[in-house]
């Protein structure tokens, strides 16, 4: 059964594109509590030019703590806890004390230059507008982001970017009727800009496909051109599924289909031949599903890569996996390699690389970094970093992006919404450089100083 994942998301956590499991009854954890797309690119922040990294969570423990969001800014040891900007529920002038607050996603919404975030309040969907000390409050209702519709139409997903190419950014929701057989739903596409009172410019249909009920959307430009296209990313609990690549183009998104990916679970986007065009690249870990109705079988985990073109989806992809020269250990079942993915420019060559988290199973015990280059993703290069354990849960892959502007895309793994009962969140924060990562991180806080 489908539960309420406002997604990422990631980016926050940040645009991957982390297929969202449900309903699991297995260990892990992080696929039975909501997350963000933690794939999609770094918003840039407001006040000294880098990435910051969008947070939610409680101060003093779930259940009984404070909710927030806010902004980790990027700094010299990659994120920046002192100068962190996080906002209560009182902050947002919002009722309610215990509810949760989520940020779905972040973006340019008015067009001032400031990075705004879309909250999901429990109550309902807020924007919080970015100044240039950060978010600020009172958060202003969204009335076309429904998160609690009586009938159960809950805002699942959304995408945000450029869609029609006007300079504008733009939001696609999909929202879909829980809890009934019938797996209603509808999507929408808002024109930016948005007014203050978060209005947008224009309102029309999102035409998608008949089996969007169980999916999520992400933005990513699939062509290179002006236009950011659609990811439909079908949900089929934790079984691998194909997921839909829809382009965009001045009439707005969806305007034609291009084609289905081969059924995966971890999904990221990235130039990793630096050919200047979006590869898709797809994660399997071949850790199968144990729920009644799922046929999969327990393999060695890969990622396969789609290199950007004419017909690219239809192309034999490139695959790696552990077997593959240069990728450290040895492909074996229940590796759970590729369980996880974030793309960026780790060794500063201009060409993406990619972080594939790897098991055994579900644990994503190493981060294996592998070099993007003028073939694609291959093993060269390839290394591994140790998870750091934390008292506070599980760390798993959050972000990979140049936190402190030096050109090398610095890797975030927290524990951040990976544990049901926390009672705080842990961070680690690896520099990049031209060598990867080192063993140890370079930085490591928790939230509860924020
Ligand atoms: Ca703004
Ligand atoms: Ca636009
Ligand atoms: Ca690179
Ligand atoms: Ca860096």
């Amino acid at each position: 059964m489908k539960h309420r994942t406002p997604l990422l998301p990631p980016f926050l956590v940040v645009l991957m594109f982390t297929a969202v499991g449900c309903g699991n009854t297995t260990t892990d954890l992080s696929d039975a509590v909501p997350t963000r797309n933690e794939n999609e690119p770094p918003v840039i922040d407001d006040t000294n030019g880098l990435p910051v990294l969008p947070v939610h969570g409680y101060r003093g423990g779930e259940f009984t703590g404070e909710p927030y969001v806010g902004v980790l800014p990027g700094g010299e040891g990659g994120l920046d806890p002192d100068r962190s900007v996080v906002l209560t529920r009182s902050d947002l002038e919002l009722s309610g004390e215990q509810e949760h607050l989520m940020v779905m996603d972040a973006g340019d919404l008015d067009g001032d230059g400031h990075t705004d975030l879309i909250v999901d309040a429990q109550d309902g969907g807020y924007i919080v507008w970015g100044g240039p000390q950060g978010p600020v409050g009172p958060a202003v209702p969204l009335p076309w982001l429904s998160v609690d519709h009586p009938d159960g139409m809950g805002a699942i997903s959304l995408a945000v970017g450029d869609m029609n190419g006007d300079g504008d950014t733009d939001v696609a929701v999909l929202d879909s009727l829980m809890g009934t057989p019938t797996y209603e739903w509808e999507s929408t596409f808002h024109h930016g800009p948005f007014d203050r009172e978060g209005t947008p410019a224009a309102t029309e249909d999102l035409p998608l496909p008949d089996d969007a009920d169980d999916a999520t959307v992400r933005a990513f430009d699939a062509d290179g051109d002006a236009y950011e296209d659609l990811l439909l990313v079908r949900g089929a609990d934790e079984s691998p599924v194909s997921h839909v690549v829809l382009r965009s183009g001045p009439e707005g998104p969806a305007q034609e289909i291009v084609g289905d990916t081969a059924p995966g679970h971890e999904h990221v986007a990235g130039d990793v031949d630096g050919d200047g065009s979006t590869d898709l690249l797809v994660g399997v870990s071949g850790i199968p599903n144990n729920e009644p109705g799922h046929d999969d079988e327990l393999h060695p985990g890969y990622v396969d890569t789609y290199l950007a073109g004419e017909g690219y989806l239809d192309a034999e992809p490139v695959r790696v996996d552990r077997d593959t020269e240069g990728v450290p250990g040895a492909a074996e079942d229940g590796d759970g390699f590729g369980n996880g993915l974030l793309v960026g420019d780790v060794d500063g060559d201009g060409i993406d690389d990619v972080v594939a988290m790897t098991g055994p199973y579900f644990d994503r015990s190493t981060a294996t970094l592998l070099l993007g280059g003028a073939e694609g993703l291959t093993g060269e290069g390839g290394v591994t970093v140790p998870v750091p354990s934390s008292d506070l849960g599980n760390m798993h892959h959050h972000a990979l992006a140049d936190y402190n502007g030096d050109g090398h895309a610095d890797l975030v793994l927290s524990t951040a919404e990976r544990s049901i009962y926390r009672e705080a969140d842990a961070y680690a924060v690896f520099l990049g450089g031209p060598d990867g990562f080192a063993d140890e991180p370079d930085t490591v806080f928790t939230n509860e100083g924020l």
